[in-house]
């Protein structure tokens, strides 16, 4: 009804929606799988009638937008701020955040000592809010993004009257800073001082906001956990944790211990990888120099944590070591997934087989500490309203004509009913002929971005996904590479049998990230001599699609046939596009990793193409790499001499990218799996190639694909974590 209306008044005007639709930027405030999943769960918090914010940074630049030029990958700036009807600026609501200064310590009239911050410098917290509407509710949440300016205003006028303008504008442009970039890397963490005041900066001004809201209630201090949960999106507002606690114990004169109680009772921390490059340390004197009162508390927190533990563990010599949050380096450095272990009720993983690796592998001591119970496991979702209804609305609209209403939007079991229409042939054709639409939609999006012509017919694979060494596109472009060269060794006649395929990517890599750029490099140098060569035809295609996004994404995973979450088993913590690729019916070629194993526990082994060696055998390889010899796949060094001979251009460009597989030990186990990655794409081949059992394939997981939905997702945070019940909403008619 209201889309109706909508579209009435706005042709009144004289608009299109598609044209209004298109004005609007995507969002740039994440990097990859961390900030798209925090998207989902907003979308499922207020479509379940949870009370729930979200807390961020109003970054001026998020995530630059990619150009590809003469084959490398140019970054530019993104003003997506310029053009953005979705957020209200409320100067009413702002805050002040100190830096820096010194700490004062007195004695009060009980004989208690009590600290004093002060000295340093103010910036000014302004709150944007960017409403989160629900799915057929009337409850709407808020997103609330910070973003910073000079505490005196826009420039000071008292300095400027003085005649000393440039200091009052760099005053205004160095407050600024603090929300002007996002860090570009995924799965990164650099340790800059900027960084760390974006952390602070974001945490104390959202501390500020919900003890500010807890104290108009007048409720007493010791009922705060009950009345608000707040969970770490990983380490990264992990800060937050020290800031509570100084608030409650030098500006609300808590005890320690009580303080310390509401503390650990409020938070819960999710854990987001087990990569060592993304584990966050801060270095202390850096932290001591920014933040003189909280360097002092996590010292006390370390104290009192370590004391208990050499209480109960009294002949473990190395124990505390391990576990301390002050790690004895050369600078000393605070791991932040310590404190955060340390100052949660309980952390989570994102998929099974991640919960169970941080459980065994990082943070094995402190479930000796704490007991199993505080290690759980929430393994990830997708919305289904985004990334179903929005994304594939002729899909959606099959799925509703036989699963009874647009119920399944809210309920995505429901869609298993689609399973018992797997044989009907009207049904089935109409299955069949979205995919085509939906891969023609694509081939004209590549043919305009890409300038690349590609047959809708062929098999479509996808790997689309922040360009990583760990989720292994070389191995996706070492395998094309592979296919290219027993193509081009066939006769014309053997040719003709073979199934046609386009291999599409597309995914950002970080500015100051080497080898992602000449992966990059590698993928388009192929294209080049693949998508002319007129042996090959239209039997292979290779295009890079730049810029990836959410936007494009809408486009790109509706019409997939097949897509690649290929990582080194162990390293993808669970992985959110797969469950995309699989609830839009195109099936997935992976590894044993993150949430593929549950993928396939939920749509049955027989609808997935999984290859490569297991987590448990990672370290093991490794360690033969690096100790033994290590012999190349016969048929990868053949794809490394073509390479080296310079049929792809520049050799010495792709160089780093082969030693590292040949002379640098393989960390990624690229040549241990590709003679299986090969065989495993031979099947996908043969099973397309029998179009009826492959649509059976797709109809069975669509239908199997309930459990990934961000609702259930929510629901066991609600349930198991934050202890909340979903308030009581009339219900709207859906949208
Ligand atoms: N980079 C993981 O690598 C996971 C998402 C969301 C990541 C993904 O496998 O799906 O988080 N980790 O849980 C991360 O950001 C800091 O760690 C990611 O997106």
């Amino acid at each position: 009804m209201l889309i109706c209306n909508c579209l009435a008044g706005l042709a009144d005007l004289g608009f299109r929606i598609e044209d209004v639709i298109e004005q609007e930027h995507d969002a740039a405030l994440g990097n990859g799988g961390l900030g798209r999943l925090a998207a989902c769960f907003l979308d499922s918090l207020a479509s379940l009638n949870y009370p729930a914010w979200g807390y961020g940074l109003r970054y001026r630049y998020g995530i630059f937008k990619q150009e590809i030029i003469d084959g490398y990958q140019v970054e530019v700036p993104d003003y997506w701020l310029d053009f953005n009807p979705w957020e209200f600026p409320r100067h009413d609501v702002t805050v002040d955040i100190q830096f820096f200064g010194h700490v004062r310590k007195s004695t009060d009239e009980n004989g208690r000592t009590v600290a004093h911050w002060e000295g340093g410098e103010i910036v000014k917290a302004v709150a944007y809010d960017v409403p989160i509407p629900g799915y057929a509710t009337p409850s709407t949440n808020n997103l609330r993004l910070w973003s910073s300016t000079a505490a005196s205003g826009e420039f000071d006028f008292q300095k400027f009257n003085n005649g000393d303008y440039e200091s009052s504008v760099a005053d205004q442009q160095r407050a600024e800073t603090i929300s002007a970039v996002l860090y570009p890397n995924d799965n990164l963490e650099r340790g800059k001082e900027l960084r760390l005041k974006q952390q602070y900066f974001w945490v104390a001004a959202s501390l500020y906001d919900i003890v500010r809201r807890f104290k108009k209630s007048k409720r007493p201090w010791k009922e705060f956990p009950e009345q608000v949960a707040i969970q770490l999106n990983d380490t990264h507002p992990t800060l937050a944790v020290v800031e509570l606690q100084r608030i409650l114990l030098d500006l609300e004169g808590l005890e320690w211990d009580e303080a310390w109680n509401i503390v650990t009772n409020t938070f819960g921390y999710t854990n987001h990888t087990v990569l060592p490059e993304a584990l966050e340390k801060w270095s202390v004197p850096l932290i001591q120099h920014l933040l003189p009162r909280h360097l002092q508390i996590i010292y006390d927190i370390n104290l009192y944590f370590l004391q208990s533990v050499e209480r109960r563990f009294p002949e473990e010599r190395d124990l505390l070591g391990r576990v301390s949050i002050i790690e004895e380096s050369q600078p000393k450095m605070v791991r932040m997934a310590h404190l955060a272990i340390v100052g949660s009720h309980k952390v989570n993983g994102v998929a099974e087989l991640h919960s169970d690796l941080i459980k065994t592998t990082i943070f094995k001591d402190f479930v000796t500490i704490f007991g199993p119970d505080k290690f759980t496991n929430v393994t990830n979702g997708i919305t289904p309203r985004r990334w179903l209804h929005q994304a594939n609305p002729r899909l959606s609209e099959l799925i509703s004509s036989k699963t009874g209403g647009k119920d399944f939007l809210t309920d995505l079991n429901e869609l298993n009913k689609i399973e018992l229409y797997v044989k009907d042939k009207a049904f089935r054709k109409e299955w069949a002929d979205i995919k085509l639409a939906n891969k023609e939609r694509l081939a004209k999006h590549i043919k305009a971005s890409a300038g690349v012509t590609v047959d809708p017919t062929a098999l479509f694979d996808v790997q689309v996904k922040r360009i990583h060494e760990y989720k292994r596109q070389q191995l996706n472009i070492f395998g094309v590479i592979h296919r290219y060269l027993t193509l081009k060794a066939m006769s014309p006649e053997e040719r003709k049998k073979q199934q046609p395929r386009v291999s599409i990517f597309g995914g950002k890599a970080a500015p100051g990230y080497w080898m992602a750029k000449q992966i990059i490099h590698l993928i388009n140098s192929v294209g080049k001599v693949v998508n002319n060569d007129e042996d090959i035809g239209d039997l292979l295609k290779v295009v890079f699609l730049e810029d990836y996004n959410v936007s494009k994404a809408e486009i790109i995973i509706p019409a997939s046939d097949i897509s690649e979450h290929i990582s080194t088993a162990g390293t993808e913590a669970s992985g959110t596009s797969n469950m995309k690729f699989v609830l839009n019916g195109g099936l997935i070629i992976g590894t044993c990793d993150g949430a593929n194993i549950e993928i396939t526990r939920e749509i049955g082994e027989n609808n997935i193409f999984l290859f490569g060696n297991l987590a448990e055998d990672v370290e093991d390889l490794r360690h033969a790499h690096t100790y033994g010899t290590h012999e190349i796949d016969p048929d990868l060094n053949r794809v490394f001499q073509e390479i080296e001979k310079g049929t792809f251009g520049s050799t010495q460009d792709f160089a780093a990218l082969i030693s590292a597989v040949r002379d640098h030990g393989d960390y990624y186990l690229v040549s241990d799996d590709f003679h299986s990655y090969i065989e495993t794409q031979a099947l996908v081949d043969d099973a397309y190639r029998n179009q009826e059992e492959w649509i059976t394939k797709c109809i069975t997981s669509v239908a199997r694909m309930g459990f990934f939905s961000s609702d259930r997702c929510i629901n066991e945070y609600a349930e198991g974590i934050w202890n909340i019940e979903p308030l009581r909403v009339e219900k709207e008619e859906g949208a």
